[in-house]
């Protein structure tokens, strides 16, 4: 089994990347926000709660994040692998998802970090929010949720960076170029199924 962490600021092309990693490697695709959103849209209790906190920028508490990545984890046991995008996102939901992969006997291979500058991350998410209808892409909330990166998400690369985990990755330029260069790092663990 090979895991890997899309690891970056909000708008920084996780969930583009990981679309495209997912097909050319084969890995089980999980995302939190995705997650988080059918819950809202579905409006579960857990949605209704979620809500709360992403319609303000804000991150969802840990514990709630934690329990809905474990059950998706065990539905997918004998995945190839895992590409775990927007997640952890922070320090304490990166040593649940340590401890919860080492019960599983595996464990986190590879972090890639895409590093995109503050003005061209503002840029793309005003642009996706003229289309995409969530109530998260306005201006305002975008200022929180990079804000909400600083505080808290930006740990987490220490936390892997200490486990000599991370590779970060110039996340600007052509979605195609940046493709290849996360693909090559992958590429060191595991060939394009
Ligand atoms: P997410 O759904 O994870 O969203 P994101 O960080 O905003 O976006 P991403 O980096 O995936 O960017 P994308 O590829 O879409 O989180 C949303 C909210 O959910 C959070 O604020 C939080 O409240 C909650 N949440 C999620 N996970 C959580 C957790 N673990 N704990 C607590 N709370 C959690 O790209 C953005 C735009 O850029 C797109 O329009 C795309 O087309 C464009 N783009 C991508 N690559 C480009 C490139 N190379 N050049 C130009 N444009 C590009």
């Amino acid at each position: 089994m090979f895991n890997l962490i899309l690891f970056g600021p909000p708008g920084s092309g996780k969930g583009t990347q990981s679309a495209n990693i997912t097909s050319a490697f084969r890995l089980e695709h999980i995302s939190t926000g995705d997650l988080l959103r059918d819950e809202v849209s579905r409006q579960t209790p857990l949605g209704v709660e979620a809500k709360k906190y992403m319609d303000q920028g804000l991150l969802v508490p840990d514990e709630v994040v934690i329990g809905m990545i474990s059950g998706k984890i065990d539905e997918q046991a004998d995945a190839r692998g895992f590409i775990f995008d927007g997640f952890p996102r922070t320090k304490a939901q990166a040593e649940a998802l340590d401890k919860l992969l080492e019960f599983k006997n595996t464990e986190i291979h590879l972090v890639l970090a895409l590093e995109v500058p503050e003005q061209e991350l503002v840029k793309r998410l005003v642009g996706r929010g003229a289309t995409s209808g969530r109530s998260d892409d306005n201006e305002e909330v975008i200022a929180k949720r990079i804000k909400e990166y600083y505080a808290k998400t930006e740990a987490v690369a220490g936390h892997y960076n200490a486990q000599g985990k991370l590779e970060r990755i110039q996340g600007s330029g052509t979605i195609d170029g940046i493709f290849s260069s996360l693909s090559k790092e992958i590429e060191k663990y595991l060939l394009p199924a």
